[in-house]
C-alpha cells in the first residue's frame, strides 16, 4: 500500500469510520467559512471531503485554505460518517503532504460550468483529462481493449507487433510521413498490412495488432486523424471473406458488451449501450448503389462512397432497422492492391459501416504472387519497392484475409461522440503537433 493513500475516494466503506486514512488527490474546491473549511478532493474515482477545523488544527487549517485549486495533496485523518459530505463520509486531517501547488489561473477549469472550446480543451489537455466526464471515455475504451485481447486470444489469435519505421508505402497510397533514416528516407507505418501478410507464410497464421497508423492525411475532418489506433487481424487457411467478417462480429459484438459494463463511466457520460445484434446486415456494392439512387443519389460505378453518399445509406439502413452493416463486394477499382479479385470487376473486400460511418475495412487478399504483381502494375505502383513483401509470397503463402478496425472510429459510435479528437489522448491532426 502506498503511504500517500491508502483509499481511494469511492473504496471508503463504513467499515473505515473510526480509523485513520489517508488520501491524496486533486485540490477541486476550498469552502472557507472562517472556523471551518471544506476541501473536495478528487481522485481517478470520484472526490471526497476533507473537512478542516481551525480550533483543533489551526497550522493543518492555514496550509489548507490557501491552497491554489488543482494543487496535489495527501492527507491523513480520522475518517467519519458526515451525511452532508457528497460520499457519507469525511476526513478530519491529522497530516497532511503537500505534493504540487499548482499556479493560478488555470488555464482551464475542471469543473466550471462554461464550456471551453475544443482547441483550448486541446491545448491543455492534461487538464482537460482531470475532468470525470473526459476521463470516463479513456475507461471505457481501456475496458473495450481489454475485450479485444480476450475475444481474439479466446479466438486463437496471437498478439504481434510491426514495425512503424517502414521503407515502403504499407497501402500504395501517397499519404504518408517521410521520415530521415540515418542516409536514407522510411515511412512511417500507414498500418500493418505488409507485415500482417507476410506473417501469414511463417506459420503464426492467426495474428492481431493494436495497431498506430500514421497517415498524412489532407483532411482536417471531424472523422480524421494523422495518428490513430486499430485492431488489425490477419488470419490464413480461409476459404472467403465471409469467415473474416465472422470474426469481426464477434469482435464487435465483445467490445461493445464489454462498454456496457462500465456502468460507472457511463453513469458519469450519462449514457446507455445497446449491443447491438449480430449478424450483422450484408448489402453488396451495388444494392448500396441502387439504393441510393432510390433517393435520387447517383454514384458512378466504381467510385468509393463519398463521405455524403455513406450517410445517405447509412440513414436508409437505420429506417431499415440496422445500425450495423457491412458492405460487400466492393469494384476492384475501389480497393487497395492487396485485395483478392472476384471475376474482372469486382472485389472480395468489405467495410463495416455504422449509421453511415466507416469502422472497418478488410479483405480476402491476393496469396498469388503472380496475380499480386499483375495488380500492382494495373494500379501504376513501383514493384521494386516492394521486392522484400513479394518474397514472403514466393516460398509458400496460404491463402488469407482481414481487417483493420479503427478504435477512435468504434469509440465515437459507441459513445455518440461528435468529434474523434475527443476519443484519443493527445490527438494529431494537420495542425495540432503538441501538446
Ligand atoms: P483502411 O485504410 O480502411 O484499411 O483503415 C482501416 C480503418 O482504420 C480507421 N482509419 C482511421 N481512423 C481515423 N483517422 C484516420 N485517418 C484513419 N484511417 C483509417 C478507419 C478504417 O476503417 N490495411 C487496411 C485494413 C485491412 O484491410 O486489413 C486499411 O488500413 O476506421
Amino acid at each position: 500500500m502506498s503511504l500517500l493513500r491508502s483509499h481511494y475516494s469511492i473504496d471508503v466503506l463504513n467499515e473505515q469510520f473510526g480509523s485513520s486514512i489517508t488520501v491524496a488527490g486533486w485540490i477541486e474546491d476550498i469552502r472557507n467559512l472562517g472556523s471551518i473549511a471544506f476541501i473536495i478532493l478528487r481522485d481517478r474515482k470520484g472526490t471526497l471531503q476533507v473537512t478542516g477545523l481551525k480550533k483543533e488544527q489551526p497550522e493543518i487549517f492555514e496550509k489548507l485554505v490557501n491552497l491554489p485549486r488543482e494543487s496535489v495533496i495527501s492527507v491523513t485523518g480520522l475518517c467519519q460518517e458526515s451525511r452532508k459530505a457528497r460520499n457519507g463520509y469525511e476526513v478530519l486531517p491529522e497530516k497532511i503532504s503537500v505534493l504540487s501547488v499548482a499556479d493560478s489561473p488555470l488555464p482551464l477549469g475542471v469543473v466550471d460550468k462554461v464550456d471551453a472550446d475544443l482547441d483550448t480543451r486541446l491545448d491543455n489537455r492534461f487538464i482537460d483529462l482531470r475532468k470525470p466526464e473526459v476521463q470516463a471515455i479513456f475507461q471505457i475504451r481501456s475496458a473495450v481493449i481489454g475485450a479485444v485481447h480476450e475475444t481474439l486470444r479466446s479466438l486463437d489469435f496471437d498478439e504481434v507487433h510491426t514495425p512503424k519505421l517502414i521503407g515502403t508505402s504499407s497501402e500504395g497510397g501517397t499519404d504518408v510521413f517521410k521520415v530521415g533514416y540515418f542516409e536514407k528516407n522510411a515511412f512511417l507505418a500507414q498500418s500493418p498490412q505488409l507485415y500482417k501478410q507476410m506473417l501469414m507464410s511463417t506459420g503464426l497464421d492467426r495474428v492481431y495488432e493494436i495497431a498506430w497508423y500514421f497517415r498524412a492525411e489532407e483532411h482536417n475532418t471531424r472523422r480524421h486523424l494523422n495518428e490513430s489506433t486499430a485492431v488489425d487481424v490477419e488470419m490464413a487457411f480461409i476459404e472467403n471473406e465471409g469467415e473474416v467478417m465472422q470474426v469481426l462480429e464477434k469482435l464487435v459484438d465483445s467490445m461493445w458488451t464489454k462498454a456496457g459494463e462500465q456502468t460507472m463511466a457511463l453513469s458519469v457520460l450519462d449514457k446507455s449501450i445497446n449491443v447491438p445484434k449480430t449478424p450483422f446486415r450484408r448489402v453488396t456494392y451495388d444494392e448500396a448503389l441502387s439504393l441510393l439512387s432510390d433517393r435520387d443519389c447517383e454514384v458512378e460505378w466504381g467510385e468509393d462512397l463519398s463521405t455524403e453518399e455513406e450517410r445517405l445509406l447509412g440513414k436508409i439502413m437505420g429506417e431499415q432497422g440496422h445500425d450495423f452493416y457491412f458492405i460487400t463486394r466492393y469494384p476492384l477499382s475501389a480497393k487497395p492492391f492487396y485485395t483478392m479479385p472476384e471475376g474482372d470487376k469486382y472485389s472480395r473486400g468489405f467495410d463495416l459501416e455504422c449509421k453511415g460511418v466507416e469502422l472497418a475495412s478488410g479483405s480476402q487478399r491476393i496469396h498469388q504472387m503472380d496475380l499480386l504483381k499483375d495488380r500492382m502494375d494495373a494500379l501504376g505502383l513501383e514493384i521494386s519497392a516492394f521486392e522484400s513483401y513479394l518474397k514472403g509470397f514466393r516460398f509458400g503463402m496460404p491463402p488469407h484475409g482481414g481487417f483493420g478496425f479503427g478504435i477512435e472510429r468504434f469509440m465515437m459510435e459507441l459513445l455518440d461522440i461528435h468529434n474523434i479528437r475527443e476519443c484519443i489522448l493527445f490527438p494529431r491532426d494537420r495542425t495540432r503537433l503538441y501538446p
